[in-house]
């Protein structure tokens, strides 16, 4: 009897599933952004692009030289993906990592012309106390509209939306995921679960996302959004609970996850093998998510500290991501700063994990910047083709 409706359901269902996948929340995003999301589903399908934070900015016993990378140093070329964080308040001269703003937008600028993708976090400083982000007085409240720190808020967004528009070449606004308020199912931040409500987290996230997009008329954003894993159940409520504190499928183009949890950190509840099995649970809850919406999954942060494991990069992230391959589709897995020997997340030149590194380099379900072509362009993200 519903024959004719389901199938009419069906194809406005593929139809819309179809174009939602292709278009960015931003109704008025740049071509190029267009195109750099249709190249995300499109890189998310075949493999992954490798990425770390503060690539270009500084190494292990290096800051600021001239064209270095531990990446490029190890690997043989830059990553693909390019993390920043624009904390711990805007205005000052360098982020909270000493990363002067200056260079940052220089760094930000030759990812770009490299072929390669640039995405930002943001450590912002709890306005309310005046201290950092780990401060967890309550101050969502404050920040948004009637609150009594949301003028502050404000200043901050305008200079980001400065910074935004000052990251671009002569002819283009240079296409950026932008990735605020992550790991907010923790409680860490002050944007974390139980410093602020639910409504509150939402509210904020879609403040920040409106006000960018509608008031300051930046329009070469893409947005992810970025739960904690270690807070975040895998069994049947999963999927309810990864949606926790989220802001909509108007507000949200990547559905990202930070997991530290399940890569190796000793001590911690489970065994290697339970680790790997939830490391592979958690991804295939992103790429389910993110399929059912039509969004992009990634791995927008993750990380052994010390990359204490020498096969660390095939054994960890790899090899369960490729035989896992039909039920798994990120766009990119981001590892976290080198910022000496103990804290570091990407290896650094005569670390005993370079020789694994160049394997998963190597293989072809792995993208670096040689592996690029021209992401911004449609259908042309990509030199050599994955799985
Ligand atoms: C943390 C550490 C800190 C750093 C912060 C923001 O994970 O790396 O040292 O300040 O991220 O980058």
């Amino acid at each position: 009897m519903n024959y004719k409706k389901n199938i009419l359901n069906l194809t406005l269902i593929l139809l819309g599933g179809s174009l939602s996948a292709q278009t960015p929340i931003d109704k008025n995003a740049t071509k190029k952004t267009q195109n750099l999301l249709i190249n995300l589903h499109e890189i998310s399908s075949q493999g992954f692009m490798f990425g770390h934070q503060d690539d270009q900015a500084y190494g292990v016993g290096w800051k600021a030289e001239e064209g270095r990378s531990d990446v490029k140093e190890t690997a043989g070329s830059f990553p693909a993906v390019h993390g920043w964080d624009v904390g711990s308040r805007l205005g000052r001269e360098s982020n909270l990592d000493d990363v002067r703003f200056s260079n940052m937008k220089m760094w930000v600028k030759r990812a770009y012309k490299m072929g390669t993708i640039n995405t930002l976090s943001w450590h912002l400083d709890n306005l309310t106390t005046g201290t950092n982000s780990w401060d967890k007085t309550p101050s969502v409240a404050d920040i948004l509209p009637g609150g009594a720190k949301h003028s502050e808020f404000v200043e901050q967004l305008d200079l980001l939306a400065e910074m935004l528009e000052s990251m671009r070449t002569t002819f283009t606004k240079i296409p950026i995921v932008f990735r605020p308020w992550h790991e907010h199912n923790g409680d860490w931040f002050w944007w974390g679960k139980g410093n602020c409500t639910e409504a509150e987290y939402i509210a904020l996230f879609q403040f920040t996302v409106d006000y960018l997009k509608n008031e300051k008329n930046i329009h070469h954003l893409l947005y992810a959004f970025s739960p904690d894993r270690s807070r975040l159940r895998l069994d049947t409520l999963a999927r309810q609970n990864y949606l926790y504190g989220y802001p909509g499928d108007e507000y949200v183009d990547i559905i990202g996850i930070d997991n530290y949890g399940d890569v190796g950190r000793i001590g911690g509840p489970n065994t290697p093998e339970e680790q790997r099995e939830n490391f592979i649970e958690s991804l295939k809850l992103i790429t389910r998510i993110a399929e059912e919406k039509g969004k992009v999954a990634a791995l927008t942060e993750t990380g052994l500290e010390g990359v204490t494991r020498p096969d660390w990069f095939t054994e960890v992230i790899l090899n369960p991501i490729k035989a896992n391959d039909d039920e798994i589709d990120i766009a990119w897995v981001l590892v976290w700063r080198n910022a000496n020997t103990t804290h570091h997340y990407a290896p650094y030149a005569g670390h005993p994990s370079v020789p694994d590194f160049q394997k998963f380099d190597a293989d072809p379900l792995t993208y670096f910047e040689k592996d690029m072509d021209k992401p911004y362009k449609k259908g042309k993200a990509l030199r050599k083709s994955g799985k």
